[in-house]
C-alpha cells in the first residue's frame, strides 16, 4: 500500500506540496490536470510539466483522479467515438509519463452530492453531511448555487460553475438515459480504451456512486456489489478495476464492505478511506477517520484490504475542517493529515501482526 494525498494543483488548492511532503509516510499525490475539461486530450508536456512539479517536491504522482468522462460518453450519443479517441490519447500521453493509475467516475450530470458542507458538529469542527430529505426540497440548480456559495472560493471538482449554465440541457440529454442503457454507455466505453490500458499496463479504477442511490433521479449503475462484480465480469480484464471508497459506498449500510472488498481481490487498485455516522435513511454525517468517530469499522476495512493483497495507492478522504482551516470542503490539510497517519498506523500494525 502506498500512502497518498489528493493534491488539486497549485492554483486550486490550498494545501501546498511542501506540507504534505512533511506527513510522515505520504510517499505520493493523486492529482489532476485541473484547468482541462471533459473530452480535452492532455497534452504530454503538461503532464510532464505537473510530474516534474511535484517530483521536485520530493513525491511521486501515484495516479490521477480524475480523468473526466465527457457527457457524450456517458448518453452514448453519435459523437462519443470522438471523445474516446481522446481519452485514449489522453491515456497514451500519461503511459508516456509513467501514470499508469485512473480513477473516474460515470455518474450523471454531478459528481459526489452534500447537502451541506460545512455542518457544525459538537467538537467545533465542522463536516460535510447528507440528508435526503433535505435534497428533496431543492432543485438541482439550487443545489449548484448552494454548495458553489459555500465552496470558500474553490472550484469544486464535479461542481464546476460552467455546468450550472448547462444544467437543463444536460438533465434533458440524460432523460431517457436509465440505468441499462448507462451501463450499456459504460460497457461500450471500457471495451474501447481496453486494448490500450492493456498495451501500457494502465489500471482504470472506476469510482463509486455517491450517495450510493439515485440522487435528482438520475441513474446509479456503481452502487454496490453486484453491480461492480456485473461490470467486472462484463469487461474482464484486470486493469478494468475499481476505486474502493468507503464513504461511497458505506453511505448506504446493507452494504457490507468487507465482503465487497475481499469480492473484488484483483481488481481494487484505488483505495479511498473515510469514515461517516449514520444519522437515519439516507441521512449521513462524514467523520473522523477514527473508527470511533464514525459507524464504519476502519480495522475491518484495511485489514480485509491487506488480505486480499491490496498494493496500490490509498489516500485520507474528506476530512473535518479543524483549527480554523480554511480549504476546498472536505479537502483541508490538518484532518487528513491525522487520517493518513492513522490509516498509516493501523495499517503497520496489520502487517506486523500478520506476519
Ligand atoms: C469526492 C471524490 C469524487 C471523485 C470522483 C472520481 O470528493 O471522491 O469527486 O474524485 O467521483 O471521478
Amino acid at each position: 500500500m502506498k500512502m497518498t494525498l489528493r493534491w488539486f494543483g497549485k492554483n486550486h488548492d490550498s494545501v501546498t506540496l511542501e506540507q504534505i511532503r512533511q506527513i510522515p509516510g505520504v510517499t505520493g499525490v493523486i492529482t489532476t490536470l485541473y484547468d482541462t475539461k471533459p473530452g480535452e486530450v492532455w497534452s504530454k508536456e503538461a503532464i510532464f510539466n505537473l510530474k516534474k512539479e511535484v517530483e521536485d517536491a520530493g513525491l511521486k504522482i501515484e495516479g490521477i483522479e480524475s480523468v473526466n468522462i465527457h457527457d457524450a460518453i456517458k448518453i452514448g450519443s453519435p459523437d462519443r467515438d470522438q471523445y474516446i479517441d481522446n481519452y485514449i490519447k489522453t491515456l497514451e500521453n500519461l503511459a508516456a509519463n509513467n501514470i499508469n493509475l485512473v480513477c473516474y467516475n460515470f455518474m450523471p450530470v454531478f459528481d459526489w452530492t452534500r447537502s451541506d458542507l460545512a455542518k457544525d458538529r459538537t467538537d467545533g469542527s465542522n463536516v460535510l453531511s447528507y440528508d435526503q430529505e433535505l435534497v428533496d426540497q431543492i432543485k438541482p440548480d439550487q443545489m449548484f448555487e448552494k454548495l458553489n456559495q459555500a465552496s470558500h472560493g474553490f472550484v469544486m471538482p464535479g461542481w464546476e460553475p460552467e455546468r450550472l449554465a448547462k444544467i437543463k440541457e444536460l438533465f434533458e440529454a440524460y432523460k431517457d438515459i436509465n440505468a441499462d442503457k448507462l451501463f450499456d454507455n459504460l460497457v461500450y466505453f471500457l471495451k474501447r480504451i481496453m486494448p490500450t490500458c492493456e498495451k501500457y499496463g494502465i489500471n482504470m479504477a472506476i469510482h463509486p456512486d455517491d450517495p450510493a442511490w439515485p440522487v435528482f433521479g438520475l441513474s446509479r449503475i456503481i452502487n454496490g456489489k453486484e453491480n461492480l462484480l456485473k461490470l467486472m465480469k462484463a469487461v474482464d480484464s484486470p486493469h478494468n478495476g475499481v476505486t474502493f471508497c468507503s464513504g461511497s459506498l458505506g453511505s448506504n449500510p446493507k452494504n457490507d464492505l468487507v465482503d465487497i472488498i475481499h469480492s473484488l481481490k484483483g481488481r481494487i487498485h484505488f483505495a479511498h478511506v473515510r469514515n461517516i455516522i449514520y444519522l437515519g435513511d439516507k441521512k449521513f454525517d462524514e467523520a473522523a477517520h477514527l473508527s470511533s468517530d464514525g459507524s464504519l469499522d476502519m480495522y475491518a476495512i484495511l485489514k480485509a484490504l491487506h488480505t486480499i493483497g491490496f498494493e496500490g495507492p490509498m489516500r485520507p478522504d474528506h476530512g473535518r475542517a479543524v483549527w480554523g482551516e480554511v480549504s476546498m470542503p472536505g479537502y483541508g490539510l490538518y484532518d487528513r493529515a491525522m487520517g493518513a497517519t492513522y490509516l498509516n498506523g493501523l495499517w503497520e500494525a496489520i502487517e506486523k501482526s500478520s506476519k
